[in-house]
Parts: C-alpha cells; structure tokens; sequence
C-alpha cells in the first residue's frame, strides 16, 4: 500500500480540566504521537477545555492536516472501561466550569444546529476490537454535556457543512490510576493500556470504508 492510500487520522486529547494535574487523553495522545501505530498516517493535537477556543482549535487542526477522519478523546473520570461514544447533542450544559470558567447551562452547541450527530466511526467494530485485544471497552449513548459532546457535535457539524466526507467519532478515557488513588474505589487505566486503546482505535477507524450509495 502506498503512502496516499492511507487515510490521514487526526487524534486528539484534551488538556487537564476540573482541577486535575493531568488528563489521560492528552498523556495517551501524546505517547501515540511520539510512537504512531503501524499503517496508519496520524496527526495529533491538543485542545483546550473551554467553550470559547475548543472549537477554534479543533478547526484550526483540521485545517491544518486535513484529515480523513478525526477521532477526539477526552477523559470520563469514573467510567470503568474505554467508551466509544455513539452520538453528539447540541447542548452544552456543563457540570462544572470550563478551564476560562465558563459554565454554559441549556445553550446549543451550534445555534439553530440539528439537534444531534451520530459520530461516523465504526463504533462497534471498534469495541469488538479493544475487546479483543483484552481492554475492556462498550459503546456510550452519551458523551455528557461538556466539551466532550461538544467536540462530538462539532465534527458532526463540520462534516456536514465545511468538510464532507470527513468521518468524526470520540473516545472517552477513564481515570489514570495516579487520580484513582485519591478516590478510593474509582476505576481507572494506565497509560500504556490507553495509549494501546487508542492506537487500535485509530488503526479501526483508517482501515473502514463506508459503504457508499448505489
Ligand atoms: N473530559 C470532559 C471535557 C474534557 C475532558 O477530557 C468531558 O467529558 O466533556
């Protein structure tokens, strides 16, 4: 397979939020940067958490590597396993403030956008891939309402009026174990498992090819 064949993934994570020293999306995006996954032609980034520039960054990013294919991550402190998200709403109803101490409440994503966007990775295949590999994994029916959604919903929304055919979908993290520790009982992965996690998320994502109509 020759270089143009391969199909450019965008991956990005999030910068620490809520008070956290670290976010595990942004340690896994990282590592997967410095080290790429076989067969796959990766660009990575890191987004701010807050409701005013995550939306620029993540368009500057894609302006930039124009990818065929962006998967956003972001941490889900207390889910147990790595959750593929399904769909993106146009709300924004953040639990706590963001990183500019912003704290939208019932607003829309995109003013007078649709209401939703399902994300355009192949979100079984993918769990059934981590599955596989022996990291726990599910689909999620829903990426909250902060900027994880947020993002979510954005790629949808630039898909379909900015850059179509562009495929988006989002991966929540859980917890590392260096914030677990401080919550007794809270589930949590490495690094390394993550960073795993997510390069066979990328490598999924590249090798599927949708059908098309007709
Ligand atoms: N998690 C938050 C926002 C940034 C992040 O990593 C969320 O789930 O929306």
């Amino acid at each position: 397979m020759s270089g143009n064949d391969l199909q450019r993934v965008l991956l990005t994570g999030f910068e620490p939020f809520g008070g956290e020293p670290v976010n595990p999306s942004m340690q896994a995006v990282l590592a997967l940067a410095a080290d790429p996954p076989p067969g796959v032609a990766l660009s990575t980034a890191i987004l701010p958490v807050s409701a005013a520039k995550t939306g620029p960054a993540l368009r500057a990013a894609i302006a930039l590597h124009r990818p065929a294919i962006v998967i956003a991550t972001g941490e889900a402190g207390g889910r147990a396993d790595v959750t593929v998200e399904r769909v993106g709403i146009n709300v924004n109803d953040f639990r706590i403030p963001d990183n500019d101490g912003a704290q939208p409440i019932d607003l829309p994503v995109v003013a007078g956008g649709p209401a939703a966007y399902f994300a355009t990775i192949p979100v079984r295949a993918i769990v059934e891939a981590l599955q596989e590999a022996g990291i726990p994994a599910s689909i999620s029916n829903s990426a909250g309402a902060h900027l994880c959604n947020h993002t979510l919903y954005l790629l949808g929304h630039l898909a379909a009026t900015e850059y179509p055919g562009m495929r988006g979908g989002f991966i929540h993290l859980p917890g590392l174990p260096e914030q677990a520790v401080r919550r007794p009982g809270q589930p949590s992965m490495t690094t390394a498992t993550a960073t795993a996690a997510l390069g066979i998320v990328a490598r999924v994502a590249a090798a599927f090819r949708p059908a098309t109509a007709g």
